[in-house]
């Protein structure tokens, strides 16, 4: 669906006005502290954060899905809606494909549609945790760390096939997160099931052309109850190390136990060059898979607040990263809760870009641990909101993309055209 800039140009009217006064206000606050707003708004701006294509659709959950209707049947939809996202916030220019579930029938058609949106393919995403139709031997004992070479050959197979994939599209990097593990003691010979994944990863890792990335993903339970293979950011990072240079840790929000301190994870992995991408979304007790800071917004701008010091002190130089929404929407209609995603990471990162470091680093040197927090906090409590939506003005999005997103309709045209019933592939 093209939305026109006149149609978004001629909402934005009816709101410049009371915009205009928060900006200026929020551009007061930012000079009396000494930034400049016109960097911080580049950077925004230019702060793009890849959608995956299996969330477009509603997720549901192993208990029952109930669905919003219009969803996209296909990859071309997919990419249309990502393109409606787009459109509105000017901050969802990447997508990621996850195969088999959105296999590219025709690469050649599929890029120069999103090309017509704007927007390029980030990482591609294996899935060996399904058996697939037909296929003849089964991942239920695990991919690869399998026992039986025939599976692990399957699953490499796989996953060489994925990059394939992602060369036609113009994808640059590989995501890999395994389900393998044991539910029951004494199930899994740890050792020699890490020994397989290392040796299955680096055969992976050798196919893929010399300028791809591999991001590895940790998990620590689910759907093994017992033991995963890839646990932690710790396990990831020996697997990477294993394979190479251009294989990194992915770190995704969800998979970490209760209380993990996140924050100082990204800060150990981008101190060692070894970060190499990110899965945004939020949760209250393990991988909710939540909107992206409707529970934790404190500890999302924590963590980029690292990422922000990590990258401007980069020594041991982390390339940039990856960025990707990795949620699962059950009662929210999928779009508008991307669009709360999105908003909820940029303005994270916004509020990270005005903590004073220098002045951080000097009351950490005296120890003067009142004032670290007040400088903290300080950042978190400033509203930059008005800055996002300038941000999005000024690149053509809506200065309100859920308001222009209701009351255009956009639901309500998309059920008339794909109908009630229409399920998108995916979780
Ligand atoms: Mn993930």
């Amino acid at each position: 669906m093209q939305i026109s800039k006149e149609q978004i140009g001629q909402f934005n009217e009816n709101q410049k006005e009371s915009h205009q006064r928060q900006f200026e206000y929020v551009t007061g606050q930012l000079q009396d502290k000494g930034l400049d707003v016109e960097s911080i708004l580049e950077k925004i701006s230019n702060f793009q954060v890849a959608i995956p294509s299996w969330a477009l659709g509603t997720g549901g959950t192993r208990f029952g899905r109930f669905s919003m209707g219009g969803e996209p049947g296909n990859l071309e939809e997919k990419i249309k809606d990502i393109g409606i996202l787009h459109q509105l916030t000017r901050s969802a220019g990447a997508v990621s494909l996850h195969i088999p579930w959105d296999i590219p029938e025709n690469p050649d058609e599929i890029k120069k549609l999103a090309d017509s949106y704007g927007i390029i393919f980030d990482a591609v995403n294996s899935n060996t945790f399904q058996d697939q139709p037909g296929q003849d031997s089964s991942y239920k004992f695990g991919s690869l760390c399998a026992t039986d070479p025939q599976v692990r050959a399957l699953a490499i197979d796989h996953n060489k096939s994925v990059i394939n994939h992602g060369v036609a599209l113009g994808s640059k990097s590989l995501t890999v997160w395994l389900a393998d593990g044991s539910s029951f003691p004494g199930q899994l010979n740890f050792r020699k099931a890490l020994q397989r994944t290392q040796e299955s990863l680096q055969e992976i890792y050798a196919y893929m052309p010399s300028d791809w990335k591999m991001y590895i993903e940790y998990k620590p339970y689910e759907p093994n109850f017992y033991s995963t293979v890839i646990q932690d950011w710790g396990t990831s990072h020996l697997l990477a190390q294993a394979c190479g240079d251009r294989a990194y840790c992915l770190v995704d929000l969800g998979h970490h136990l209760p209380n993990t301190n996140i924050e100082q994870i990204v800060s150990t992995l981008l101190w060692k060059g070894k970060l190499g991408g990110f899965h945004f979304n939020d949760s209250k007790y393990g991988d909710d898979d939540l909107t992206v800071g409707s529970i934790k917004p404190y500890q999302l701008f924590l963590i980029f607040n690292e990422l922000v010091y990590g990258m401007a002190n980069n020594e041991a130089d982390n390339p940039p990263l990856a960025w990707m929404i990795d949620a699962s929407h059950n009662v929210k209609d999928p779009l508008e809760d991307l669009i709360q995603s999105l908003e909820a990471i940029r303005l994270a990162y916004a509020q990270a870009l005005i903590v004073n470091h220098e002045r951080l680093e000097q009351a950490r040197d005296i120890n003067d641990v009142v004032l670290c927090q007040d400088i903290m906090q300080a950042a978190f409590r400033t509203d930059l909101r008005p800055l996002l939506q300038e941000a999005r003005l000024r690149n053509g999005g809506a200065i309100e993309p859920i308001s222009f997103y209701r009351q255009a309709n956009i639901r309500e045209q998309l059920i008339a055209k794909r109908g009630n019933n229409s399920i998108a592939t995916g979780l």
